[in-house]
């Protein structure tokens, strides 16, 4: 991968400025920084799937696998290893190049979900697809096991900007999370991480989470930008819904300042217009989740996405 004129000096004013500037300068920028490393119309196509659905001890008031919410989320113990493969292979023959496996644990604990948890990455991982995980607070050994096994990449996200995240969060600190990104770069897996937005976070708290993903050195490979889908029975149920021009400013200034990154447009793209996804395409996002449910909450269906691709003439990123 190409590294000449990245940065990771950020200042917070800078980042404050790149995200402030006029949208139009702020588009043609992060679009001409996104054809210094990518092939413009190349997206790639990840599949999820929930390997442990709810009944989760923390408190992140957006998420419906929340044990301490009630959502209606069906709680579901650790999946077989068969399932998830038999996933696996079908996600890969509809075109996708990372399939993602996420758990709804506060951390991994070791033991026999643990081992089974990395058989199937060495399953996933012998299909020819990026395995990525989501799996909570890992330690410095058991991210080097989940390398072992072939682990490509890690999510966790830091979610807001450091101010904010004590409204969000009480269970676990900031801190926290970032040792976890450490013991995954550290084993030499890639690092996923990046955020929400819509949980009535101000833009300073935006500019704050993208200074702080964009002053890790390296930057995360990968960068998940959310729109909070909300959820019944979560905290932040009823929150305002963000204007789409916010999505695409946090875009922009994400692809400018972190250029060699994959930027992922995930959750919540179910609620936004076809052309506000195409104005995210434009601000530099270059990945997509793709089947019917995210985790837990819906997600547009194959068909409207291969609809979708046509008509914004994009396509599929094959395995690197
Ligand atoms: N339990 C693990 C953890 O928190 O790291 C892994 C799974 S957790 C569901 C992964 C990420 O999904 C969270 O960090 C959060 O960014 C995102 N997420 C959860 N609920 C969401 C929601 N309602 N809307 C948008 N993003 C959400
Ligand atoms: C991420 O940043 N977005 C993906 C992935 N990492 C795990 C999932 C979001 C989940 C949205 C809520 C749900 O479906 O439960
Ligand atoms: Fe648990 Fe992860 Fe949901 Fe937080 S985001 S409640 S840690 S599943």
């Amino acid at each position: 991968m190409q590294t000449h004129g990245l940065r990771y000096n950020w200042t917070r004013e800078e980042v404050r400025t790149i995200y402030k500037s006029l949208l139009l300068n702020l588009l043609f920028t992060a679009q001409a920084a996104h054809r210094q490393y990518f092939v413009p119309g190349e997206v790639q196509l990840c599949q999820l799937l929930s390997i442990k659905t709810g009944g989760c001890p923390e408190d992140c008031a957006y998420c419906p696998q929340s044990a301490h919410y009630s959502t209606g989320v069906a709680r579901q113990d650790l999946l077989s290893i068969d399932e998830v493969l038999r996933a696996a292979r079908e996600a890969n023959k509809n075109g996708v190049s990372r399939f993602c496996m996420g758990a709804a644990w506060r951390q991994v604990s070791d033991g026999p979900e643990f081992e089974v948890v990395l058989e199937m990455v060495r399953g996933v991982a012998s299909l020819g697809l990026e395995v990525c995980c989501t799996l909570g607070m890992l330690t410095e050994s058991q991210a080097k096991r989940l390398a072992e096994a072939g682990l490509y990449a890690y999510n966790h996200n830091l979610d807001t900007s450091p101010e904010f995240y004590g409204q969000i969060i009480t269970t676990r600190k900031y801190e926290e999370r970032l040792r976890t990104l450490e013991h995954v770069r550290k084993a030499g897996i890639t690092v996923c991480c990046g955020g929400i937005i819509g949980m009535g976070e101000s833009d300073e708290d935006r500019i704050a989470l993208l200074h702080q993903l964009a002053t890790l050195q390296p930057h995360p490979e990968s960068v998940p930008i959310n729109v909070l889908v909300r959820v019944q029975g979560t905290p932040l149920a009823d929150v305002d819904p963000v204007d789409p021009l916010i999505l695409i400013r946090t875009m922009a200034a994400a692809r400018i300042l972190m250029p060699s990154s994959r930027l992922r447009l995930s959750a919540g793209r179910w609620a936004l217009s076809r052309e506000a996804i195409a104005l995210c395409f434009m601000a530099g996002a270059n990945s997509i989740f793709v089947g019917d449910k995210l985790l837990t909450t819906p997600n547009p269906s194959r068909l409207e996405d291969e609809v979708l691709l046509e008509e914004l003439d994009l396509k599929p990123m094959h395995h690197a």
